[in-house]
């Protein structure tokens, strides 16, 4: 019997696992030259919809200062860019997010696709943290909110070696030590990640994707003279019926709902986005539930 552990029990044992060539050769030129495009844009001003330095999380101050460490919404129509949704429905993430998550295509939801990038004149870092538990968690908060089934993948896919993302292996389902606690309950990012009680630094070649549990612990450093072209999204499984919905409502997506997004989609795209539509119709009304 084969005892090598698949993808989807490393990725359930660790909290992430990485997986090489889920962009087809054809698409990578299209891909890179596509992202060239949106961080130039983002660069100069002319896309608001980004990470700013100085903020780890939304809303993101879109006026002030320009520095920039992710764009947002890169499928939106006004970008122009097809190439982000072509390879977000395409055939080896479908399958792999598919994998991962146990479920039918039929099952896959649309969710958030955003590209993470270097700032050009500031060295920043995001601070230890899980994308949806808070710091200050007790540790049964923290036990209660790792113990609910995750429903959805994240992954960050590098177009160049990107080696700004730490994890902590197994920590998506334990609660902090004391002193991965102490070492993420403050506001400010690490001196060096590696301090961190059990850290590994995620250290990714051109192609190459690590999916991760978003409630891992993690970090990440940004250095300005190193490119970064990361492209980094994610999609849920409906059988979690609304669970996903305050993680991915939370961030202005009310573009996904019109026809201008809708006529940018294949078939497929379109069924994935219409179920994330039907996650938000569940839950409507609900103050930081909506897509608006
Ligand atoms: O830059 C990265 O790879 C991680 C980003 C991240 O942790 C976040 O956006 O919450
Ligand atoms: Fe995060």
């Amino acid at each position: 019997m084969d005892s090598t552990p698949s993808l989807k029990e490393r990725y359930a044992k660790d909290g992430f696992v990485i997986i090489p060539g889920l962009i087809p050769a054809e698409d990578r030129t299209e891909l890179e030259a596509a992202c060239e495009r949106v961080i130039a844009k983002t660069r100069a001003g002319l896309w608001t919809h980004r990470r700013v330095v100085g903020k780890q999380f939304p809303p993101y101050d879109t006026e002030t200062n320009p520095d920039s460490w992710g764009v947002q919404h890169v499928m939106h129509p006004d970008l122009h860019e097809p190439a982000f949704a072509k390879w977000y429905t395409s055939d080896p993430l479908v399958h792999a997010a598919a994998e991962l998550l146990e479920c039918e295509e039929g099952d896959l939801q649309m969710e958030l696709f955003n590209l993470l990038i270097n700032p050009l004149s500031h060295e920043f870092a995001l601070r230890w943290h899980r994308d949806d538990v808070k710091e200050t968690a007790s540790e049964e908060e923290e036990r209660a909110a790792l113990s609910v089934w995750d429903h959805g993948v994240q992954w960050n896919t590098a177009l160049y070696q990107d080696s700004c993302l730490y994890v902590v292996p197994g920590s998506h389902k334990l609660p902090r030590t004391p002193e991965q606690r102490a070492q993420s309950a403050t506001q400010s990012p690490p001196d060096d990640p590696s301090e961190m009680p059990g850290a590994v630094q995620v250290v990714l070649q051109p192609g190459e994707t690590v999916f991760y549990n978003n409630n891992i612990l993690h970090c990440g450093t940004y250095k300005s003279h190193e490119r970064r072209a990361t492209l980094h999204a994610c999609m849920g499984d409906t059988r979690g019926g609304s669970t996903r919905a305050r993680n991915i409502l939370q961030h202005g997506l009310r573009w996904m709902k019109e026809d201008a997004f809708r006529a940018t989609l294949n078939p497929r795209g379109n069924a994935m986005l219409e179920r994330l539509l039907a996650m938000e119709r569940s839950v409507g009304g609900h103050v930081g539930y909506s897509l608006d």
